[in-house]
């Protein structure tokens, strides 16, 4: 029988400004590391990406019309402070203000995230997160946002502090481009989570009226084999790297003796210490409670063995299947060869990860109030034919993660809304143009949309809650 999802449920998209808007150095715009990291290292810019800095309106009366009544939308932090602080630019300001009325105007409710892979490239040259005066700027940055900035009713301080230090100083994907690096992985997860505590205490203080959370991705870990204890200890290792840390920090306000003790032994293989203070601590367990609602960001999981050989990771952006490595010393290795279908981009295709990981939620964090999933869809080659794309496989992929959506939440999870990555296309950070998402193609020629099969799908679904 087809599942149900509730009624009052948010059938969105999902956007983020560096990947949608182009426009990087209009009306007074600051520069960020990307502008430059992507001319130096990829083979492609964020210039003009969707121009959604201009098609906002097209984008949400397409949305409004294909019965999708949420979005995610981040601020550009260097079009509010082209420096990071300081100065406002007034024309970043009134270019937010425009959109968010329009999104009203269309029904479509603007979830907004504060950080989005973006810090301004002031701060960012500075050690971005590494440096803890960034935390304070960061503050004061949220601060102007929630005051001038009424209209919005749901926030989000960070998407994904995972991926960012994974990203940074790990895989060494994104700017600065620092490889094996765990304690900066750690460090950076660790001050950014205070500014996240900072940022909603600030918030609740206030008394402003609206919700306000924060976006983890959270990659569900599995040993390859369960009866391996080696296999098993991987797996657990993998997820305080990727999940457990962070949640920790979110929801307990500590990280607790097996978190801690899974750090000591990543960092006693692989080098580096960790700074933390009381006032961290402080400020973490002020904030535990505070958030309205956590974002979940939900593609894939992965399959752990144990490894105690040298690190080695190879990121597969060219989307050629068979083209990534990731092995970190004494902690484990990936096992891509199991019986689980993956994307060319070697992304472990698996709903039943999305229901383990809510479920894990639940019962280790219950605290957790509600969850969105914030992100979840198909990264793909898509073919453009008729003025369409015949997107079975995203229908197909989208429609197994509702359906275990609709099963936690009939065993006792509250799950308010779905967001698909992503709206309309939008560029890929480390993988291009060529990896599509959107429910809208655009032909990044003459950034004309066209909604793909998936759109009508969607537009179904959102019309009748049945996930057929
Ligand atoms: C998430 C990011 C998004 C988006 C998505 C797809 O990590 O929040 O910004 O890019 O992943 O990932 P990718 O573009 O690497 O395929």
């Amino acid at each position: 029988m087809a599942k149900k999802l509730p009624k009052d449920f948010i059938f969105g998209g999902a956007t983020a400004a560096y990947q949608a808007e182009g426009a990087i150095q209009a009306d007074g715009k600051g520069a960020v590391a990307w502008d430059q990291y992507l001319k130096d290292n990829y083979w492609y810019t964020a210039e003009p990406a969707s121009d959604f800095y201009n098609k906002y309106p097209v984008d949400l009366k397409l949305a409004e019309e294909y019965g999708i009544n949420g979005i995610r939308i981040s601020i550009a932090w260097s079009r509010i402070f082209p420096n990071g602080f300081g100065d406002v630019n007034p024309k970043g300001v009134e270019f937010y203000h425009n959109l968010f009325t329009e999104c009203h105007k269309r029904n479509v409710e603007p979830f907004v995230t504060l950080h989005h892979f973006d810090t301004p490239l002031a701060l960012h040259s500075n050690g971005d997160f590494l440096n803890r005066k960034n935390i304070d700027y960061f503050v004061d940055y949220a601060s102007f946002c929630f005051e001038e900035f009424l209209e919005v009713n749901y926030w989000t301080t960070f998407n994904e502090i995972g991926p960012i230090g994974d990203g940074q100083y790990l895989v060494g994907k994104f700017p600065p481009g620092i490889h094996n690096d765990l304690a900066k992985v750690f460090q950076s997860h660790h001050n950014m989570m205070i500014s996240h505590a900072r940022a909603i205490k600030l918030y609740k203080d206030k008394g402003y009226k609206g919700e306000i959370g924060i976006v983890h991705a959270l990659p569900t870990k599995y040993p390859v084999n369960p009866d391996k204890p080696g296999d098993v200890r991987a797996a657990e290792l993998e997820d305080i790297i990727h999940n457990k840390f962070i949640l920790d920090a979110t929801y307990l306000g500590h990280y607790s003796e097996k978190t801690l003790a899974g750090v000591s032994h990543i960092l006693e293989n692989n080098g580096g210490e960790l700074e933390f203070y009381e006032e961290d601590f402080i400020a973490l367990e002020a904030a535990k409670d505070l958030n309205d609602f956590l974002g979940i960001n939900y593609y894939m999981s992965d399959w752990m063995t144990e490894f105690d050989g040298e690190t080695e990771i190879n990121h597969n952006g060219t989307g050629i299947k068979g083209g990534a490595k990731y092995q970190i010393k004494g902690v484990g290795r990936r096992e891509y060869d199991v019986d689980v279908p993956r994307t060319d981009w070697d992304w472990m295709i698996y709903p039943q990860g999305l229901y383990d990981q809510i479920m894990r939620v639940k019962k280790d964090y219950p605290n957790y109030k509600k969850i969105y999933v914030t992100e979840n869809g198909l990264g793909y080659k898509d073919e453009f034919v008729d003025n369409t794309v015949y997107d079975d496989a995203r229908i197909d992929y989208v429609k197994k993660h509702l359906e275990v959506l609709s099963d936690a939440i009939l065993d006792g999870a509250t799950i308010k809304g779905y967001f698909l990555w992503s709206l309309m296309d939008v560029f890929s950070w480390s993988n291009g143009y060529e990896k599509r998402y959107g429910l809208f193609y655009v032909d990044f020629e003459n950034q004309k949309r066209y909604p793909k099969k998936s759109a009508y799908w969607y537009k179904r679904l959102s019309e009748t809650q049945i996930v057929e």
